[in-house]
């Protein structure tokens, strides 16, 4: 359930999300008494109140950590320091419900799972199969139109994501690049991201655009992921 789809009233209560306390509160429209937890209990209100399980946040990995730089990404010639962008972006994703997962970890995984076709890249749904709690929803690719940043709201409302960017945005061809993105920035207008290149946090807009792009323009393709 989203919260716009509950908050609101009609002519007996109001119901109002309090971010603060991270449930769902109930009014009376007539008595203006928020409700005690007895009261929304008998009257069946309860399942709302659940607050969400506080989720950790990803940790931030760099593909270039000697602990796995050198491995080959499946029987390509390409190494996660060298091009292992997308695992170790995808193990940025993963250990928010995978704490203890390491991009080392993953590519193993991926390795002896088939994750990977013969040139290196990642089979994004085998992300999800490796990890419990990920749900792969799919892979939306904006390389010749803008970016649908409404859709990339969405998924960044459920968590962190990866999006593909151009590594370097002064020359003309897509050098792809993925990136673990964080939340929006400025109202919307740029998105932080942890960077697998340096596994360091910063601003995309900052990191991989040119002159006059808009975050439309910066963002590629968005692999989103679900949690459960
Ligand atoms: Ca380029």
């Amino acid at each position: 359930m989203n919260r716009d789809d509950f908050t609101g009233d009609n002519a007996y209560i109001r119901v109002t999300w309090d971010a603060a306390a991270g449930c769902w509160r109930f009014t009376p429209m007539q008595a203006c008494a928020t409700l005690m937890v007895g009261d929304w209990q008998a009257l069946g209100l309860d399942a709302p109140f659940v607050p969400s399980v506080p989720r950790p946040a990803p940790q931030a990995f760099s593909q270039r950590d000697p602990r796995w730089a050198n491995i080959r990404l499946g029987s390509s010639a390409y190494t996660m320091g060298g091009a292992g962008c997308a695992v170790t972006a995808a193990a940025m994703v993963a250990s928010v419900v995978q704490p203890g997962i390491t991009p080392l970890w993953l590519m193993e995984w991926l390795n002896v799972n088939f994750g990977f076709t013969g040139g290196g890249l990642i089979y994004w749904g085998k992300v999800a199969e490796a990890v419990p709690g990920l749900t792969f929803v799919g892979y939306h690719l904006w390389r010749s139109v803008p970016a649908d940043l409404a859709r990339l709201t969405l998924a960044l409302h459920a968590g962190p994501q990866v999006i593909q960017v151009d590594f370097h945005p002064d020359t003309g061809a897509l050098d792809s690049h993925f990136v673990t993105a964080l939340r929006l920035l400025d109202g919307g207008e740029d998105v932080e991201i942890i960077d697998p290149w340096t596994g360091e946090t910063g601003a995309l807009l900052s990191l991989y655009s040119a002159p006059g792009w808009t975050l439309a323009r910066a963002v590629y393709a968005l692999a989103e992921f679900e949690y459960a």
